[in-house]
């Protein structure tokens, strides 16, 4: 399955720029367009936003509306969001890479709701980034080490990434932190790493992590998992280190059930997966 998403026709013309950094498979050219792509809420919840606020919503992390093009260009490589955003001249839509019932009508694309008369209508914002570096990406391996951009050293500004992380069907993905220290505040606005138990930025909502203190291990429910780093226009810090490695479902415990009040490991409740 992502084996033809990433070897579609239309990516083929651009494969021969595919390589390996830092021990990442990366297409520079679409990875850095992609990943400047992101999905924002507002802070009260899902479709708050009139199209003036999506801008301002952009504009103050330091980028602007998406256009359509951009946003199509990151769905090319697994950006997946279930929930319809402004994009710029006040387009809305969203962007499906695995079709499902629930959402986009069974098809894959960009669900278009074209261009809104009325400004007013309350949706998400998709941003494109334009001082976003290279990061993110979907990763298939059966384990992986993510690290924030530059690490070793700090990352920057205005950044957002996006890792995607799908393995095989029946496996789930084991998260732990190796390393980790963001900016830290109260209720981590400024910048922070969130962790999605399933491939959008919208569902399965796990938690959001800032400061220095190394979060517990996490485990999926199921076989995909997103990750997702912003960061603001001031202040930066260390870094993390991540590394997810699969387990087979058969290795689970038994009782699956969320530890996060006690254990170690914080293990999800619930499961499904997307083949
Ligand atoms: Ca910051």
């Amino acid at each position: 399955m992502i084996a033809l998403i990433f070897f579609s026709a239309l990516l083929w013309d651009e494969a021969q720029s595919w390589g390996f950094k830092d021990g990442v498979l990366h297409n520079s050219i679409w990875l850095e367009r992609a990943a400047g792509v992101y999905h924002r809420e507002s802070r009260s919840g899902k479709y708050q936003l009139t199209y003036t606020e999506a801008k301002a919503v952009c504009e103050y992390e330091g980028g602007r509306l998406a256009t359509y093009q951009q946003l199509e260009a990151a769905r090319k490589i697994g950006f997946h969001v279930c929930a319809a955003g402004w994009m710029a001249k006040g387009r809305v839509g969203y962007p499906i890479v695995k079709a499902g019932a629930n959402c986009g009508f069974g098809k894959t694309g960009i669900v278009d709701y074209g261009i809104r008369l009325n400004r007013s209508e309350r949706w998400d914002a998709y941003c494109y980034n334009p001082n976003g570096k290279e990061c993110g990406g979907v990763f298939t391996d059966s384990k992986h080490v993510f690290k924030s951009p530059g690490y070793p050293n700090e990352y920057e500004n205005d950044q957002i990434c996006y890792w995607h992380i799908r393995v095989k069907y029946g496996q789930r993905i084991h998260l732990q932190f190796l390393e980790f220290d963001v900016e830290d505040d109260i209720a981590c606005m400024a910048d922070f790493l969130e962790i999605y138990d399933s491939y959008d930025d919208v569902n399965g909502f796990v938690g959001r992590f800032c400061g220095d203190e190394l979060p517990d291990d996490i485990i999926s429910t199921g076989n995909v998992m997103t990750l997702k780093f912003l960061t603001d226009a001031s202040v930066t810090a260390g870094g993390f280190q991540i590394r997810y490695t699969t387990i087979d479902t058969t290795s689970k415990p038994s009782d699956g059930k969320n530890t996060t009040s006690q254990g170690k490991t914080n293990y999800l409740s619930g499961k499904f997966g997307i083949m």
